[in-house]
C-alpha cells in the first residue's frame, strides 16, 4: 500500500435518502414560522442537517443484521449479553446498565449522588449534564483550561480540565460537598476539543487524593482516543481500544450516549466499578427506564450498540472521520471564516463573536448566524452560545451571556459526502462576504432549563 495516498471512506453506500432544497423565499417563511429557532423546523424542510451528530449516524449492514437476528425479550435478551461483553472489552468497567440515551444516565447518576448544596466540577458540562445537576439542586462548575475559550489558539488538548483550579476548588468547598468529579471527552461545549491522557490521569489522581468518585462523560470517547493517538507522546503505536481502556482505568464509572459513538439512533449506558452504586443505579433504572436487560430500549438497539462500538474504535473509520472534519475546516479557514482551531472531533465550530462582531451577546449572534445560514443554504447548524448556555441571574433578572458564541456544524457519522460539505462551506463563505448585513435577534420566549430547544426569537429592528 502507498502510505502517501490518503485513503477514502472505508465503506460504500448501500441505500440513499432523497433530500430537497426549498427556494429561498420558502426557507425565509419556514424559519419565521419556527420562531427563528432551527429546532422547530421539520427535518424534511432541511437540505443538509448538521444540527447534531447525535442519533443521526448511518448504521452499517452489520448493525442492521444484528438488529434482526437478536431476540426481543423482557428479561435476559442475548443482545444484553453481547453489549455486556463489549462494555467489558472496550470500557473495562465491572457493571453497566443500558438506558435510552445519555441524559437518562445523567438523571440516574445525579439523582443517586447529588444532594442539595453540592457541587459537580467538570471540564465543561454539556447542557443536559448541567440541567440534570441543577434538577437535583446541585451546582455545576466548569473548570476548563483558559485556552478553551480562545478560538484562534492552536493547542492540542484545549478540552483539558484546569487541574490547579480543580484542586483549589475542592479545598475551598471541602471534599464533602463534592459528590463526584467529571470530565467530558471530547469537550463538546468548547468546540469538541480533546482531553489528554495526562490530564485525565491527573484529574483522577486529584479525585482519589480527596476520596471523590471520578466519572467520565464518554459520549465521544473514541474520537478523543484518536486525538490522543495522533497528538500525545507515547500513544502513537497503541490501538484505540488500548487507549480507551487506559482512560477508563482512571475512572470510577462513565455516562455514555450511544447516539454518538455507538453509531446508533438511540441508546446509552451508565457504567461503574462500584458494587454499591450499581445496586442503586439498577433499582432506579427499573423505576424510571425499564428492566436491567433492556433499560428503556428495544433489545435490537442494544445489539446495534454492541456492534457499533467496535466500528467506532476501528482506526480506518476514525481516520476517515477526522479527515472529513478537517476537509470542511480547511475550506472555511482558507476563506478566512473564523472557526475554532484546531477543529473538533465531531464538528467544525464557527466563532460568531468574530464572524458578527457588530451583534452584541444579548442579540444572540450565533443564533442569528444559524438562522441566516438556513435561509442562505437550507443547511441546519446548531447554536452553542448564549441561547444554549446563557443564564438569567435569579436575583437581578440580569442576562449573563455565555463565554463563547459558537455555531456548530456537527457532522453525522458516515452520512454526508465531502461534496455535501463543500456546498456547506461555499454557502457559509458567501454569507461571510455579506456579514455586515446580518442583524441580531430578540428572544421573546425561553423556558428555564434547556431553553434553547423551544425558545422563540424575533428579528431586531
Ligand atoms: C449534541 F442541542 N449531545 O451534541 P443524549 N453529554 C454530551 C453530549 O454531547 C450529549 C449528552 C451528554 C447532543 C444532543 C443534544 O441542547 C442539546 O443522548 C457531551 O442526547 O441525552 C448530547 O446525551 C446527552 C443537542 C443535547 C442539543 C442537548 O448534539
Amino acid at each position: 500500500m502507498n502510505e502517501e495516498i490518503e485513503l477514502p471512506e472505508p465503506f460504500k453506500i448501500k441505500m440513499v435518502e432523497k433530500i430537497t432544497l426549498h427556494p429561498r423565499e420558502k426557507r425565509e417563511e419556514l424559519i419565521r414560522k419556527a420562531g427563528y429557532n432551527v429546532f422547530m423546523l421539520k427535518a424534511e424542510d432541511v437540505f443538509i442537517d448538521l444540527l447534531t451528530d447525535s442519533g443521526t449516524s448511518a448504521m452499517s449492514d452489520h448493525q442492521w443484521a444484528g438488529m434482526i437476528e437478536t431476540t426481543q425479550a423482557y428479561a435476559g435478551s442475548q443482545s444484553y449479553y453481547s453489549l455486556e461483553k463489549t462494555v467489558k472489552d472496550i470500557f473495562g468497567f465491572k457493571h453497566f446498565i443500558p438506558v435510552h440515551q445519555g441524559r437518562a444516565a445523567e438523571n440516574i447518576l445525579f439523582s443517586t449522588m447529588v444532594s442539595p448544596g453540592s457541587y459537580v466540577p467538570n471540564n465543561t458540562h454539556f447542557d443536559t449534564t448541567e440541567a440534570n445537576v441543577l434538577r437535583n439542586k446541585g451546582t455545576p462548575v466548569n473548570l476548563a483550561v483558559e485556552d478553551a475559550y480562545d478560538s484562534a489558539k492552536i493547542s492540542p488538548f484545549k478540552g483539558n480540565m484546569d487541574t490547579e483550579k480543580l484542586e483549589d476548588f475542592i479545598r475551598e468547598k471541602t471534599p464533602e460537598k463534592i459528590p463526584l468529579i467529571m470530565t467530558t471527552i471530547t469537550n463538546n461545549s468548547v468546540g469538541g476539543q480533546p482531553v489528554s491522557m495526562q490530564n485525565i490521569r491527573e484529574t483522577s489522581e486529584i479525585a482519589r487524593k480527596y476520596g471523590i468518585p471520578f466519572f467520565i462523560d464518554a459520549c465521544r470517547f473514541a474520537e478523543n482516543c484518536y486525538f490522543i493517538k495522533k497528538r500525545e507522546e507515547g500513544y502513537e503505536n497503541k490501538t484505540i481500544k488500548e487507549i480507551a481502556r487506559e482512560i477508563f482505568s482512571y475512572a470510577d464509572g462513565c455516562t455514555f450516549s450511544g447516539k454518538k459513538e455507538a453509531l446508533t439512533n438511540i441508546g446509552g449506558m451508565l457504567c461503574t466499578n462500584s458494587e454499591e452504586l450499581y445496586q442503586k443505579f439498577k433499582n432506579l433504572l427499573i423505576v424510571i427506564e425499564g428492566f436491567i436487560t433492556y433499560g428503556g430500549l428495544a433489545c435490537r438497539e442494544l445489539e446495534a450498540m454492541a456492534r457499533g462500538l467496535y466500528e467506532a474504535i476501528d482506526e480506518n473509520y476514525q481516520a476517515y472521520r477526522h479527515r472529513q472534519i478537517e476537509y470542511l475546516a480547511k475550506l472555511l479557514r482558507d476563506a478566512g471564516v473564523p472557526i475554532v482551531e484546531p477543529p473538533g472531533g465531531h464538528a467544525v465550530y464557527v466563532d460568531a463573536k468574530r464572524f458578527l462582531p457588530h451583534i452584541p451577546p444579548e442579540q444572540f449572534p450565533a443564533q442569528a448566524l444559524t438562522v441566516q445560514l438556513y435561509i442562505e443554504s437550507g443547511v441546519r447548524a446548531a447554536e452553542l452560545g448564549s441561547s444554549c448556555f446563557g443564564k438569567i441571574d435569579e436575583k437581578t433578572g440580569e442576562f449573563i451571556p455565555a463565554r463563547m458564541e459558537l455555531m456548530r456544524l456537527a457532522i453525522p457519522r458516515r452520512t454526508y459526502t465531502d461534496n455535501h460539505l463543500r456546498y456547506v462551506a461555499e454557502c457559509l463563505i458567501r454569507l461571510y462576504k455579506k456579514r455586515e448585513r446580518i442583524k441580531g435577534l430578540k428572544r421573546v420566549y425561553a423556558p428555564k432549563l434547556l431553553g434553547h430547544f423551544t425558545a422563540r426569537f424575533e428579528p431586531v429592528g
